[in-house]
This record gives structure tokens, sequence and C-alpha cells, in this order.
């Protein structure tokens, strides 16, 4: 039998998405010793493109952590974006409406610029070892098993941080006589490219249309990022490059506007789904992240609230260490849910109101046409929209 190796640590992280990358930063700034476990290697967690929107405060977040550089210089500040129905466009003016402004930034950047920290940093962070079990969650000395260069190792810990997504071992860890789990699946999912085009608009485009939902997005002055509302199993083989852009060009026209099309480097379909997991901490686990909810992506909400998670857990774990104050740490889930099903509500009202359903009716439609000739007519409306999409601080 090979033996177990056995490393300490004070907090145990598992998964180097942005919420396991973004703790482990905080709490080496802190003095906080971490050990961070990702089952990918570097590379492909590095290429693993998913969001692009940064709220306000995230953006801010990221600066005073001191890996704001290159988001500072490459980052696009977008002051609103634009809303398009019945093939008219109608923009919400984020800055004027809240005095708040997004980013827009790749995940896969903030990830790169994250990993470059740490490494810099000396702190650990093991790239294919896979956490197989968590232990002892309920004592002061948690435990985690985990696999890393052929052998089986193990991490104490005082506290384990789950931050390993919606299929990690973190969640099923909780008793199943605790854990609640919300879930609402859609019967829809998007179809997304990444083109070698500059963007063809200033600002985000969300396009409702009779053949489905479109979103024009982008990375960078050169790169384009689109996305098209699909069958949540859609076969990507049957869209050809120059059908996606026939597609595109149809549930984006608008009179007097031009979609330039280019090279399409990579594409994928996303399934969407809401879930939510109650509670959010048991024992000394405590999750953060996709492991913990779930949102569609219309809201563009799921990186920035595996950030705001995070950023609560790291200040409540200073606040224990450094001082053995509970208070922040015994709220930590209470405090995440309010904003999480802030998030959930938001994120499924766009979701609905810009998707069709395939088994949608006139009816549907009529509903959804009303909802955003609302938006375009009462500034009212519009700010609640602008409030919830730049992040509401106060919920
Ligand atoms: P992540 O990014 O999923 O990171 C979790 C990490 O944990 C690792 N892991 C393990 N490591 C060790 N041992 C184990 N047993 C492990 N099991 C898993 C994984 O390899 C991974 O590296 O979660 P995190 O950090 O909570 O960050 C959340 C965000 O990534 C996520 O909310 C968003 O990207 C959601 N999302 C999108 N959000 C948007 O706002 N706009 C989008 O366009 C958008 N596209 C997406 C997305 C999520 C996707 N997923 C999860 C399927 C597209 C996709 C495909
Ligand atoms: C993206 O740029 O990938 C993006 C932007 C806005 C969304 C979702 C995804 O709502």
């Amino acid at each position: 039998m090979t033996a177990v190796t056995t490393t300490r640590t004070q907090v145990g992280i598992v998964g180097a998405g942005p919420a396991g990358l973004t703790l482990g930063h905080l709490l080496h700034q802190a003095g906080i010793e971490t050990v961070i476990l990702e089952n990918r290697s570097r590379a492909y967690v590095e290429a693993r493109i998913r969001a692009g929107v940064l709220e306000h405060d995230v953006a801010a977040l990221f600066e005073q952590a001191g890996v704001g550089g290159r988001l500072r210089r490459e980052g696009l500040v977008h002051t609103g974006v634009e809303l398009q129905s019945a093939g008219e466009r109608h923009r919400i003016a984020f800055d004027e409406l809240t005095g708040r402004t997004i980013v827009v930034y790749g995940q896969t950047e903030i990830v790169k610029d994250l990993i470059a920290a740490r490494l810099e940093a000396g702190a650990p962070l093991h790239f294919e070892a896979e956490a197989v079990a968590l232990h002892d969650l309920e004592t002061e000395r948690p435990r985690i098993a985990y696999r890393y260069e052929g052998g089986p190792h193990e991490l104490a810990c005082d506290v384990v941080a789950g931050c390993d997504g919606f299929h990690g071992v973190s969640r099923p860890s909780i008793p199943s006589t605790v854990l609640r789990e919300f879930t609402r699946e859609y019967p829809y999912g998007w179809l997304g490219i990444l083109a070698a085009v500059a963007p063809s608009s200033d600002e985000l485009v969300y396009a409702h249309h009779e053949r489905g939902f479109a979103l024009l997005s982008m990375r960078s002055p050169e790169l384009s990022r689109l996305y098209l509302q699909c069958a949540p199993d859609e076969d990507l083989a049957a869209w050809p490059d120059a059908r996606i852009w026939e597609e595109l060009q149809v549930r984006l026209a608008v009179d007097g506007w031009t979609l330039h099309e280019g090279p399409v480097l990579e594409k994928g379909v996303t399934p969407m789904r809401s879930f939510v997991a109650e509670p959010m901490q048991w024992g000394r686990l405590y999750l953060a992240g996709d492991a913990a909810h779930i949102v569609p992506p219309t809201g563009a909400k799921g990186l920035n609230l595996a950030v705001r998670d995070v950023h609560l857990l790291g200040g409540a774990l200073v606040a224990w260490f450094g001082r053995g104050d509970r208070e922040l740490l015994d709220a930590y889930s209470e405090s995440c849910l309010r904003r999480v099903w802030r998030a959930e509500h938001f994120s499924w009202w766009m979701t609905t109101m810009l998707h069709r359903r395939p088994d949608g009716d006139e009816f549907d439609l009529r509903l959804q046409l009303s909802q955003l000739r609302y938006l375009q007519t009462s500034r009212v409306a519009a700010t609640s929209l602008a409030e919830n999409y730049v992040g509401i601080e106060r919920v």
C-alpha cells in the first residue's frame, strides 16, 4: 500500500477557478496560509472561455487586491448596454441611471492574472491534484484527501473552502439531511463563438428575436464574442461557421447597421440552469461560487457572485484567524444567500424576458414585448435593470 503524504495548512482551497484563486490571493495578502488544489492542468484552466463582464465593484476589488494592472490597461469600461427588440435598439445608460459602469474583461484573463500572482508569491497551487473526499468537516481538523503525482495525499486544515464548481466534491460532502437544493432547468442553451473580428458595436447588444435570443459581446478591440439561443443539447456539428453567422445576421439585424464576420476561433454549447444550495456552510466547510449556486448567463452574474462570495469569506476568515471573532464567519451563508437570490431573480428575469420557449405561444411573446417596451419608456424600470446589472450593494 502507498503511504499517504500529509501536509498541513490553515485554509485548504478546492478548485482554482475565479473563486478559489481570488480567495487564495486575499488570504495570502493577509498572511494566512493556503493550499489550492486544482484537478485540471494550468493550460486547461487558463484556456477555458467563460464569462466576460465584471461589475463595477468586482473590478475595483481586483484593483485593490493588487491584481488589476492588466485589467486596468486592457479591460473595456462600458457605460451602458443595448436592448434590442422588434429590430430596434434601446440603450440602458448605466452611468446616468446608477452612477456606475461595468468592465468587459475575460474570465480567462483574470484567471491568468491570479495564477501569475500566486506563483510569483511562491504560494502553493497544485494543478492536476484532484480532491476525492473531504473528511472530519465537523471537527477542528478537517482533511482533504487528494490524488497528486500518482499517489494519495492528504491536506490537514483548519478550514476547507469548497470552490470546486458545480460538479465538485465539496457540496456533496454536506449531509443530505442538512442540504437543500433549489433548481430550475431551462429548455434552451447558448451556442457561443469567439471570433477574430473587431466588435461591430461599442456596447453589448442583448437581442430579443422571434427566432430566439442573440447576444453580441466582445473580449478586446480585435475579438468578438457572440451567442445564439439554441437547444440545451444542440449538436455543434449541425452548426458550421457559415450557418452561425447567417443566424446571427438575422437575429441581430437593425436598419443601417452591419454585423462584421470573421474567423471563428472557438465554439461551444452551454446548457442553462438556475441552482442554489442552502446552507453554504457546514461544520468547517464553506462553499463559494458555482459550488453553491448557478445562474443562467443572461445577467452576467456567475463570475461576479463567485468573487463576492470569497471577498466575504476572506474577510470573515481574517477576522476569525486574527482576532478569534466568529461573527462574520457564522453569518457567511446568510449574507451570501441574500445577494445570491437577488442575482438568481435578476438572471431568471432577464432570461425569461429575452428567450423564446420552444413551447411558447403568442401570449408569451406579447408579454415579453410589453416588458421590453416598458424598459424603453420608464426610467424607473430601466434603473431597476441597470442597478441589478452593475451590481447591487445592499441586498
Ligand atoms: P469554476 O470556474 O467552475 O472553478 C471550479 C474549479 O474547480 C475545479 N475542480 C476541482 N479541483 C480539485 N478537485 C476536484 N474534485 C475538483 N472539481 C472541480 C475545476 O476544474 C475548476 O477549475 O467555479 P468558480 O471559481 O466558482 O467560478 C464561477 C465561474 O466560473 C462561473 O460562474 C461563470 O463562468 C459562469 N459562466 C458564465 N458566466 C457568465 O457570467 N457569463 C458567461 O458567458 C458564462 N459562461 C459559465 C459559462 C459557466 C460554464 N460552466 C461552468 C459549464 C460557460 C460555461 C461552460
Ligand atoms: C460574455 O461576454 O461572455 C458575456 C457577456 C454578457 C453576458 C454573458 C456573457 O450576459
